[in-house]
């Protein structure tokens, strides 16, 4: 059950441009067709048209069944993602809607050949072809509005952030402009991507870093645990069951700076609230924003700034580690930067020992070898 790549999912054509595609395909088939008898030729040419359209038509229907991400296969985050954007019912309705309307297009050419093989009159033949598109069309025409919905869905979806649930991923939670983008960032190998959550107009980042070979992916959640409790829905309170299903540890950012905007006190009750919210993943609270922080010790803090450059030099050497004392939290600034690669190597010990000591925290898909049997 690895993440659904939504940038890959194919465009759905409009209904129009669907039969305007198949039937000039289908001319073309029946042109093609020689036969010096003249009801031998047309019974041929109007066998081929609707066969012709029937089965362009269901190969790209059954095509984007195919392409789409099943709901039954997601993980999940993914499947809240879908329930959020575009509601799950609907997706699969649509999907749904198109694997019929493509075994309806198969069966009308089915019979269209059958009846065909019977006539022995031109009239007939032309009429029994008109008759095939006809019904070739009205099934078209039921599935419109599914084909509309898959194409707003896509341009949705294709926005949503990608997680996978087989590796570890830490969801960073914290008040707004507490520095969670920022701090995503400054631990993100390469540029973080740039999502959206569907329950919320602001971006979110979704970055990762490799440490022996495990992706651990970190992923930002503006919107969701970033406001009091009694604002969410209850589209919302899914995505968060979902985040605490994928995310193996919380990063809870304060910003005891206050700069951000959001007072210590709102702050610490907003921490009480993610606790609660995620009760099954494990909380590392940490403070942000250190060179705003008034009660470090200025020349520590020098220190631990340059003791964190050297480790672009050395990557070996000392990982500095600064706690604020007033709270004992690790300290980090995503601007210096400090505190990060300590962060990191606290992340990568914790995920480690958890992963050992609970198998049972495995993801979902990976299999637990059984001796027994
Ligand atoms: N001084 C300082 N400012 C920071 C730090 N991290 C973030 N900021 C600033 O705080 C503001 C909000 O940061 P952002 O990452 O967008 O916060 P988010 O809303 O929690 O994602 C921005 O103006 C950042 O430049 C930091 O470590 N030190
Ligand atoms: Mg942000």
């Amino acid at each position: 059950m690895v993440s659904v790549v939504w940038r890959n999912i194919p465009t759905v054509l409009t209904v129009e441009e669907l039969l305007d595609k198949a039937f000039s395909k289908a001319k073309k088939a029946g042109d093609a067709v020689v036969d010096k008898d003249r009801t031998f030729r047309t019974r041929k040419q109007m066998t081929r048209m609707v066969g012709s359209a029937g089965d362009s038509l269901s190969s790209t229907l059954l095509m984007w069944v195919r392409r789409w991400p099943s709901l039954d296969k997601m993980s999940r985050f993914d499947v809240a993602m879908v329930e959020a954007a575009v509601g799950c019912d609907y997706y699969r309705q649509s999907l749904g809607a198109c694997q019929w309307a493509a075994q309806k297009c198969v069966e009308i050419s089915q019979q269209n050949a059958k009846k065909l093989r019977r006539m022995v009159n031109l009239p007939p033949m032309h009429e029994s072809r008109r008759e095939a598109y006809g019904r070739i069309c009205s099934i078209m025409g039921r599935i419109e509005k599914n084909l509309d919905f898959l194409r707003d869905a896509r341009d949705t979806l294709r926005t949503l952030p990608m997680i996978d649930s087989t590796e570890p991923c830490l969801v960073v939670a914290g008040a707004p402009n507490v520095g969670k983008s920022a701090l995503i960032a400054s631990m993100s190998s390469g540029k973080p991507e740039i999502a959206a959550y569907p329950f919320t107009t602001r971006k979110l980042h979704v970055g990762h870093f490799v440490d022996r070979r495990i992706k651990y992916q970190l992923v930002d959640t503006p919107g969701l645990l970033d406001r009091p409790m009694e604002e969410r829905n209850q589209i919302e309170m899914q995505a968060i069951a979902a985040l605490e299903h994928v995310g193996d540890l919380c990063l809870f950012l304060m910003d005891p700076s206050e700069t951000g905007g959001t007072s210590l006190e709102v702050q610490t009750n907003l921490l009480n609230e993610v606790a609660s919210l995620l009760p099954q993943t494990p909380l590392v609270v940490i403070d942000g924003k250190g060179d705003l922080i008034e009660d470090i010790d200025a020349e520590e803090w020098a220190e631990v700034c340059k003791m964190e450059a050297a480790l672009n030099e050395d990557p070996e050497g000392p990982i500095p580690e600064i706690r604020n004392p007033a709270t004992g939290h690790l300290v980090i600034s995503a601007t210096e930067p400090a505190g990060i690669e300590r962060l990191r190597y606290e992340i990568i010990e914790r995920i480690g020992e958890m992963r050992e000591t609970d198998p049972l925290s495995l993801p979902e898909n990976w299999h637990i070898r059984d001796d027994s049997v």
